[in-house]
């Protein structure tokens, strides 16, 4: 460790950058470690590589390791033609907004234009491995998981003998291998033995695995729906696709110990160290193919992996995972100075060190490690493809981490907030590549869409609602009318999506991309909303029908309603993707046409408003909602994610700040999380700061609320329950608060809290292509190194005038700072210090 600390010292001074070697992130901060086992699942420590996903408990006398794979779904490709009548009721829903203001008509209309419920993701079962201590108690416990290093420990003592466990799920070998060893020879005795709770059977192959094989559920009912009489899990499907097949296998392999395989379990005698190797895959072939019928085969990608992975033995296995996974785990680094001395919160194990926390104790390696946390996860389920290893799927309600069999909301993709949230920290942080699996599946739901547009509006382009899954599922849910049109019936899925496909653009200079990925999604995207769009009676473009999910008004003719014309969400939305469309044009010097019709009905779009209150008007009329304090802040989505309103519409900034006053800060763990984005866009890191507070509140609470949020021991975030975007959102905000760039301008330190006194971040991320390494002091910026990985000219926005190591150039008064133009070439770096 000495060393590669002194390394990083050393490169940090190689490229004229100060800043003490302090500023790595010591290794060991970097850990969650516990002095007990995980009694419930919200303990137990994650691990994965984007495939294989694991959770693991520690035991002493039976160790649990539950795990997943990414692609494991209930369900085939998404059915067509499922609501054959839903588009004749379109015109019947805009008579009764737009003439007669009949909400609630509108609202029973709308679930007549509903399709089926997605699938959900599965788990796929259970590694135990079982010592007999006779119940001897552990003399000395200690487990931890190495989140710089993506491993996991359990050692402990009993009789005088201590064993060790180490665990890791390698991507470049997708393999899991954990080590065991006892600190005497010949004192590792145990079984392993393996389950599932899908339909699944166990044999001994050939080379002595123990292959467990098994098949997901044809249909699975989401968790919240459960109509009288009606099978929510169902493995055959007699019109259609049967569910999908998956193979693990699991090798223990010992030098000196007995291993004897049954297809009930391995069991080990006298040994002193035992590898145990387990490779899965699943028959998933692809969003449109039937993972029966038209499935991989499993068993052939399962048996690859064990086969490739066994005669390189656990070192190299384990060599690999650390130069993979540090690859992109070193890329940042941040660190919090403990302006007041020693901090004994350091010291004590992780769960105690929350819960000393949510008590208020100054710790800010815990806030820290909470954003290195976000990182972790992400890398650990999000990965792109590898020489031999298919990219997995996005990262999904749980990231890929689920036990149950009707998971909280399917752990689907939940595209009315929480899958984009997952993916706020990738380009920032510094890990675009780990983007790459959900801009892969917008292609997949682009598709789809196409479908749903056609079938369900009479549309063209493609439209996504508000729940999705690995099928690209794209239709309003609700069986055909069960489904609540205040969540259901939300047209903007695709748009919002098409986002994160122009932020990858703008954070990676990628032409490419966005020529041959990003752009005709996008633009097909597009053509459905200019085909929704109508004009109401004033000449604007409205969107009718429109909700705010998943928020109430209260209709002015009485009762609760949902659905009405033109929500500040819907038209902020479509502002975001019409002017990303037509920047992206300009960039590739293409489409004029396209481009001046959307500058054309962008001037048309229904205004922001703002209400008697002063907030941001939240519906196209001043209604009431019918909970003010409601979680889902949807109508400030131009402050963030989108960038329209900032401080040069400073009325809508205003009025932004006083909604997030009024809505409070109590919330959902996603709900916190997007708060202390919004926070730091009006620039205010001390409130952002207080959610950051109130996100890493301990709590181990799994029961569902909508009015919670919280931290897990594991850290783990609580809506509750489990949803891992409160974990993503937490570590986009905390970067949001070192550094912006959304207005094209990059900003450091914009909303600086004052617990944050003294620090240093590296190899943050910035749009436009720059890699920033920032130091500060008493709250002010006093070094930054810009390193330009594009060649593009950075403009750079400050509170005091600035000036650059080995560069003439002058800073000029802009608003209340100063701006500066910096020519780096590409690969080059600059020392930035204030004047
Ligand atoms: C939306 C939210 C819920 C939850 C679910 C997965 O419906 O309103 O709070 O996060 O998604």
């Amino acid at each position: 460790m000495k060393i590669a600390l002194k390394r990083i010292a050393l490169s940090l001074a190689i490229s004229g950058w100060c800043i003490p070697a302090v500023a790595a992130q010591k290794a060991d901060s970097l850990k969650l470690w516990y002095a007990q086992p995980a009694n419930e699942w919200i303990e137990a420590l994650p691990v994965g590589n984007g495939h294989i996903g694991a959770m693991v408990f520690g035991g002493v006398e039976e160790e649990l390791i539950q795990l997943n794979e990414s692609t494991l779904w209930s369900g085939g490709p998404v059915k067509t033609n499922v609501n054959p009548g839903s588009a004749s009721y379109l015109p019947q829903v805009r008579k009764a907004l737009l003439e007669s203001q009949d909400y609630q008509l509108a609202n029973e209309l709308l679930k007549k234009m509903q399709g089926l419920y997605t699938e959900s993701y599965m788990p796929m079962g259970d590694l135990k491995i079982t010592h007999d201590f006779k119940g001897a108690k552990p003399s000395r416990y200690y487990r931890d998981l190495l989140i710089g290093n993506a491993l996991a420990s359990t050692v402990f003592t009993v009789n005088g003998v201590e064993y060790k466990r180490e665990i890791l799920v390698s991507a470049p070998d997708n393999i899991l291998a954990i080590r065991l060893s006892a600190s005497k020879a010949g004192q590792l005795n145990f079984k392993v033995s393996a389950c599932s709770k899908l339909r699944y059977q166990t044999e001994v192959s050939k080379i002595k695995e123990l292959v467990v094989s098994g098949k997901a559920p044809a249909h699975v009912d989401p968790n919240y729906y459960n109509p009288p009489g009606r099978q929510p899990i169902v493995y055959e499907d007699t019109t259609g696709c049967n569910g999908m097949r998956f193979q693990f296998r699991i090798k223990a392999v010992s030098k000196d110990g007995e291993v004897v395989t049954s297809s009930s379990g391995i069991q080990v005698k006298d040994a002193s160290e035992v590898i145990i190797y387990l490779s899965a895959a699943t028959s998933f072939n692809g969003f449109d193919k039937c993972p029966d019928s038209d499935g991989k085969d499993e068993k052939a990608l399962s048996a690859g992996f064990m086969q490739k992975a066994l005669p390189k033995g656990y070192n190299l296995i384990k060599n690999n995972h650390l130069k993979d996974f540090k690859s992109f785990f070193n890329r940042v680094s941040f660190n919090i100075e403990d302006t007041t001395g020693v901090n004994q919160n350091t010291f004590l194990p992780s769960d105690e060190r929350l819960k000393s926390y949510s008590k208020g104790a100054y710790d800010p390696g815990s806030e820290t490690l909470y954003f290195q946390f976000g990182r972790y996860l992400l890398i650990s389920s999000s990965r792109p493809a590898l020489p031999g290893v298919p990219a997995g799927p996005p990262a999904n309600l749980q990231g890929i981490w689920n036990k149950e069999m009707r998971p909280p909301w399917s752990s689907n993709y939940t595209i009315n907030i929480n899958t984009q949230m997952n993916y706020w920290p990738a380009e920032v942080t510094n890990l675009s590549e780990m983007h790459e699996p959900l801009l892969a599946w917008i292609q997949d739901l682009s598709k789809t869409g196409a479908t749903t547009a056609k079938e369900f509006y009479g549309a063209k382009g493609w439209v996504a609602h508000h729940n999705s899954d690995i099928w690209g599922q794209s239709n309003p849910v609700g069986n055909v009318g069960d489904g609540d049109p205040v969540w259901a019936n939300w047209f903007m899925g695709a748009d919002w999506l098409c986002q994160h496909l122009w932020e990858h653009y703008r954070f990676t200079q990628d032409k490419d991309f966005l020529k041959d990925k990003a752009y005709p999604v996008m633009k097909q995207a597009a053509i459905f909303t200019l085909d929704w769009l109508v004009e109401d009676p004033d000449g604007y473009l409205v969107t009718a029908p429109a909700t705010s999910p998943e928020n109430l008004f209260k209709d002015p003719k009485g009762g609760e309603a949902a659905v009405s014309i033109a929500t500040t969400m819907d038209i902020s939305i479509i502002d975001d993707l019409f002017s990303s469309l037509i920047d992206a044009s300009q960039v590739l010097g293409t489409d004029a046409e396209f481009r001046n019709l959307l500058i054309a009905k962008r001037k048309k779009l229904y205004p922001l408003k703002i209400d008697k209150r002063g907030r941001l008007q939240e519906w196209f009329k001043d209604f009431e909602e019918t909970d003010t304090l409601h979680r889902h802040v949807s109508h400030l989505f131009a402050l963030h994610p989108g960038h329209r309103i900032s401080t040069e519409t400073p009325e809508f900034f205003e009025a932004a700040k006083k909604t997030l006053e009024v809505r409070g800060d109590v919330g959902t763990g996603w709900s916190k999380g997007w708060k202390i984005n919004f926070w730091a866009r009006l620039l205010d890191g001390d409130h952002a700061y207080k959610l950051i507070r109130q996100l890493m509140q301990y709590t181990d609470n799994s029961k569902g609320s909508s009015r919670g949020g919280g931290t897990y021991p594991n850290f783990f975030d609580a809506h509750p329950p489990f949803q891992i975007d409160g974990n993503f959102a937490g570590t986009a905000g905390m970067a949001e608060m070192l550094v912006q760039s959304h207005l094209s301008e990059v900003v450091m330190l914009p909303a600086l809290p004052a617990a944050w006194k003294q620090g240093q971040v590296s190899g943050l991320k910035v749009r436009s292509g720059f890699e920033l390494d920032i130091a500060w002091k008493a709250g002010k910026l006093t070094e930054a190194r810009i390193k330009s990985l594009s060649g593009q000219p950075c403009r750079l926005r400050t509170s005091v005038p600035i000036a650059v190591s080995g560069m003439q150039i002058k800073s000029t008064k802009a608003g209340n700072g100063y701006v500066t133009t910096l020519n780096i070439n590409k690969g080059a770096s600059v020392v930035v210090r204030p004047q």
